[in-house]
């Protein structure tokens, strides 16, 4: 199965976030994504079996043992890709927690010799996806306020040709 490893918003994080995917909808094309699937992701791990799912779930109870709960500051807006097919995303600070966070989450990962994409963690919660951007910039937009994560998950990743749907497998409480 298709899995990564994702702090999950609080709900009033995520109702801002779906207001700011609003505002934007109305500035730029672009495939917006579903509500329930708005996560932070901090370890994209690609297929894994049984065995190392259960290595997974090892390395986030140890994880959730010794981290806390996480600020999340909305910080910009950014892309991947090119400016008339990008993916669309709100960028968080990153602050020393959360910079902590994914490097420990890493770790056990790392101890467990479960591998995951290792390019540099830069956390962004995906808004669009096939956007194609204006030439002015965007302008005027309310961004949400920052709150705390609390939830460390495990997600199964499902590829359709609607989009992807994402199903919580195990999920620890930070703090
Ligand atoms: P994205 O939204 O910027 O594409 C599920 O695919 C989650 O894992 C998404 O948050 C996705 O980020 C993230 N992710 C990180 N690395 C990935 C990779 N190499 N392939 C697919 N998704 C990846």
């Amino acid at each position: 199965m298709r899995t990564f490893v994702a702090l999950e918003l609080p709900e009033a994080f995520e109702d801002e976030v779906a207001d700011l995917a609003r505002q934007l909808s109305g500035m730029v094309s672009g495939r917006f994504m579903k509500r329930e699937t708005y996560h932070l992701t901090l370890a994209f791990l690609g297929e894994i079996g049984e065995a190392e799912s259960r290595e997974v779930i090892a390395a986030l109870d140890e994880v959730a043992g010794s981290c806390d709960t996480v600020a999340l500051r909305p910080e910009s807006l950014g892309t991947f890709g090119k400016p008339r097919d990008c993916t669309l995303w709100l960028g968080l600070t990153q602050t020393d927690e959360l910079m902590t966070l994914a490097d420990e989450l890493r770790t056990q990962l790392d101890k467990r010799g479960i591998a995951y994409d290792c390019k540099a963690f830069r956390p962004h919660i995906t808004l669009a996806r096939r956007v194609v951007l204006p030439k002015a910039p965007l302008e005027g937009l309310v961004f949400p306020a920052a709150d705390t994560a609390c939830r460390l998950t495990l997600f199964k990743s499902t590829l359709s040709q609607e989009g992807a749907s994402y199903k919580p497998l195990y999920s620890v409480e930070l703090g």
